[in-house]
């Protein structure tokens, strides 16, 4: 069997990378390796950039995006006790989008239905072959039974424990990572947002978000330590710690209750290159990660998969490779970018273990900088709302 383009992996990538193409005309198969269920039980993003919204416009996914998204202008920032605003919309024109990737996900995955695209879940031991010749192929194992598929090109999207970069030669592939000495411990839970925007709060005892997914709903991040475990931290202990890490007036007004999902996640900085071997591209987690401060994940992996669906459409309606070709190139750099971003913005708002006084005053003087220097803020806010691709 011959299809086009084979997707490895079902999470937002891969996702909206095959919903654009079929929007086009060109076929794709998903390959998934958990269910659907699976896949949308996982708690993740709830930022959305101007430009992955109209990437879900385009793919002919955003009604419901548009209807139950919160859109903010801005965002607020704590430290010392005190808050200050960041004005999005007056610095930069452009607003962000509050909706959650599993709603993201879930919309992608009913156009994919509806449209009858091929979307195959619990594939195992699915192999890469031949990505550097003209005839790459893709073998899987699916309920007990083997299968190929013969393709023109293979979209790796199959975030970071994928098979897909692991395909790439050592002797090609060259890996940048940083990791961080703690993880964000969050909480979601039936309980009003405290503030009608995200709060990014700096504080003496470690960082803490307040962010949403709706009127009712809201997530709640703080930094931990990489040892601790979901279950050693009881409701009551979250909520108290959350509260000593924002100023007063906000902690009083903040509303607790049961939390409905409790987890750790690690913090990583991580770039592969290239990001294309042969007829493999690599697209989103798969190629890079970046620490969820400032909330550029989803968002890049939405910019490469822009990339890579312009350049298919070039090579399948105009017979021109420049775009594939080109596709690393022009990836990698605004990856970088998303990169020294959420890199920069971890650094301003966690405590490090082996921070000196020196490193404090360092940080505390680059809050005030954020807080008095309007240019300063410009520079976060374009960064924040996402630049142009
Ligand atoms: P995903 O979502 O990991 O999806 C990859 C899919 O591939 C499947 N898979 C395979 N399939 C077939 N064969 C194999 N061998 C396979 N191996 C894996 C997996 O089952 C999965 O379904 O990668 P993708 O699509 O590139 O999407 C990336 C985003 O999920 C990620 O960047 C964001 O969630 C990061 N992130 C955030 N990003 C934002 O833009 N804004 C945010 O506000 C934000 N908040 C976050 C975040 C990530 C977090 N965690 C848990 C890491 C908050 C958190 C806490
Ligand atoms: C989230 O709502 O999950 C979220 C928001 C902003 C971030 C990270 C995570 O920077």
């Amino acid at each position: 069997m011959h299809i086009p383009v084979v997707i490895i992996g079902g999470g937002p990538s891969g996702l909206l990378l095959g919903q654009l193409l079929h929007k086009r005309g060109i076929e794709a198969v998903v390959l998934e390796r958990k269910t659907r269920d699976y896949v949308l039980s996982r708690i993740r993003a709830g930022v959305l950039e101007t430009g992955l919204v109209r990437l879900m416009e385009e793919a002919g996914v955003a009604e419901r995006l548009h209807r139950e998204g919160y859109v903010h202008d801005g965002t607020q920032i704590a430290a010392n006790g005190e808050m200050f605003h960041i004005d999005f919309k007056k610095l930069t024109g452009t607003p962000i989008l509050v909706y959650g990737q599993t709603e993201v996900t879930h919309d992608l995955y009913d156009a994919r239905e509806a449209s009858g695209a091929r979307t195959e879940f619990e594939v195992d031991h699915v192999e890469i072959h031949g990505a550097d010749t003209d005839k790459p192929y893709v073998t899987y194992r699916q309920n007990g039974n083997g299968h190929r598929i013969d393709c023109d090109f293979i979209a790796g999207c199959d975030g970071f424990h994928g098979v897909s970069r692991q395909t790439i030669p050592l002797s090609v592939r060259r890996e940048y990572e940083k990791t961080y000495p703690f993880g964000w411990l969050g909480i979601l839970s039936r309980t009003p947002p405290v503030h009608d925007e995200l709060i990014y709060a700096n504080s003496e005892r470690g960082f803490a978000l307040c962010s949403m997914r709706s009127a009712s709903l809201s997530r709640y991040y703080i930094q931990c330590a990489l040892s601790d475990h979901p279950e050693d931290w009881t409701d009551a202990a979250f909520w108290d710690e959350l509260k000593r890490r924002l100023p007063a007036d906000v902690a009083e007004r903040l509303v607790t209750g049961p939390s409905i999902e409790k987890s750790i996640a690690p913090l990583r900085s991580f770039v592969t290159e290239p990001m294309r071997w042969g007829r493999l591209f690599l697209c989103g987690d798969a190629a890079h990660i970046v620490p969820p401060t400032g909330a550029k994940g989803l968002n890049t992996a939405a910019s490469d998969v822009q990339y890579l669906y312009q350049g298919l459409c070039q090579f399948y309606e105009e017979g021109d490779s420049e775009g594939i070709d080109r596709y690393s190139e022009r990836a990698l750099l605004r990856v970088w970018k998303a990169e020294r971003f959420s890199w920069w913005f971890s650094g301003l708002l966690h405590r490090y273990p082996d921070q000196s006084p020196f490193d404090l005053k360092m940080q505390q003087a680059d809050i005030a900088f954020l807080r008095d220097n309007e240019a300063q803020q410009r520079a976060f806010a374009e960064n924040y709302v996402g630049l142009p691709y």
